[in-house]
């Protein structure tokens, strides 16, 4: 068995007693978040209402043996929970129910992520990555980050990886190839249904995607499917997606860590902040977290430039802007966000 070299990071995880928690917390533990010679302290925050379950799961990673797990401790205080954090996963929020208004899903929201980003801003490591995965992702990712001003806006990120982990497996179902043959898939703008997945610069086997589907598949059955793939999971499984998010947050974060190499992918990153430049590029609006085409090196996300959006791509991307526009005006309004 091969002996961990490293000091152990410690990995905060939200919403720790919930379903994806539940699909997530044994693959970080097992090594998969950040690598097989990393071992990894597991700080589980919960409300007191899910702190039984995750004690319950904090039973099982024990039960699991993990040589990489070097502690797991269960909390309801952000205090405790993101105290050295080197990577917080936000996955705990308030979901919709019946005849909640937009407004008050925000509200709610911000009630959670503003007193999480500032227990991250005076408690987490000088080096704490942040992925949240929690809806609405993006915006709820605003909202932490304008709480925490002591770390950089690059560190803010919400999670459009499992969207683009579907486009990639959508295309590549219709190409009949593996997944490995699909590269340069983009998921712009908002985790909702107005995001857009992009195959203008994806390439199969590396020839042009486009070469290989046709504009009316894209339009009238790509873009649908990926961008309603939440609701059918449901309408299938019966509950939301869960193993596939927590999927999708693994390989978020170990791209981030590990570097991507020449391939790129997709995360909600910061059009501020380091990333301003690149983000005016595409002609986006400052201090929005928005999914862009990225790649990783050095454990920090880059923007891809100079991908030129067709009238189409563009067009649906500025309507994935403008809501992500409305939902942090909203946010504003109701006096979460400073200015
Ligand atoms: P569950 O309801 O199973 O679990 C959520 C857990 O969060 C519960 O145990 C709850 O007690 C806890 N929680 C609530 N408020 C908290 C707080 N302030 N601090 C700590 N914990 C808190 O939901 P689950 O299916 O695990 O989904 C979690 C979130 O992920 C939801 O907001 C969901 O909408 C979102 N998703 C985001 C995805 C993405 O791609 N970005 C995809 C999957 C998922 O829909």
């Amino acid at each position: 068995m091969a002996i961990p070299t490293r000091r152990p990071v410690t990995v905060t995880v939200t919403g720790a007693g919930g379903q994806i928690g539940y699909a997530l917390l044994f693959r970080i533990a097992s090594g998969q978040l950040l690598g097989p010679d990393t071992p990894v302290r597991l700080n589980l925050l919960e409300i007191p209402q899910g702190l039984r379950a995750a004690e319950g799961t904090a039973l099982e990673l024990i039960d699991g043996a993990f040589p990489l797990l070097d502690s797991v401790d269960v909390t309801d205080s952000a205090r405790t929970a993101f105290d050295g954090a080197g990577v917080a996963l936000l996955v705990g929020a308030r979901p919709r129910t019946a005849g909640m208004e937009r407004a008050d899903l925000l509200e709610a929201n911000a009630a959670i992520f503003g007193p999480q980003g500032r227990a991250i801003n005076e408690h987490a490591a000088s080096e704490v990555r942040i992925l949240v995965v929690g809806n609405p992702a993006n915006t709820n990712a605003l909202i932490a980050s304008s709480h925490a001003p002591d770390v950089p806006a690059e560190r803010f990120t919400a999670m459009t990886r499992l969207d683009h982990n579907r486009a990639v497996a959508q295309l590549a179902i219709k190409a009949e190839v593996p997944v490995t043959s699909v590269d340069g898939v983009i998921v712009w703008g908002n985790h909702s249904a107005t995001q857009y997945p992009d195959v203008s610069h994806a390439t199969v086997d590396g020839r042009p995607a486009r070469e290989i589907v046709d504009e009316r598949w894209l339009e009238e059955v790509f873009v649908p499917t990926v961008a309603r793939r939440g609701a059918e999971i449901i309408q299938v499984r019966g509950a939301s997606s869960a193993a596939s998010a927590a999927n999708a947050a693994i390989d978020h974060v170990y791209d981030w860590v590990n570097g991507t190499g020449d391939r790129f992918t997709s995360a909600g990153v910061t059009t501020g902040g380091a990333n301003a430049e690149a983000a005016a590029s595409y002609g986006l609006p400052e201090g929005l977290i928005c999914s862009l085409p990225v790649r990783s090196s050095g454990g920090e996300w880059q923007i891809v430039t100079d991908l030129e959006a067709d009238p189409v791509a563009r067009a649906h991307i500025e309507a994935s802007v403008a809501e992500l526009l409305d939902e942090r005006e909203a946010v504003r309004a109701l006096g979460h966000l400073p200015g």
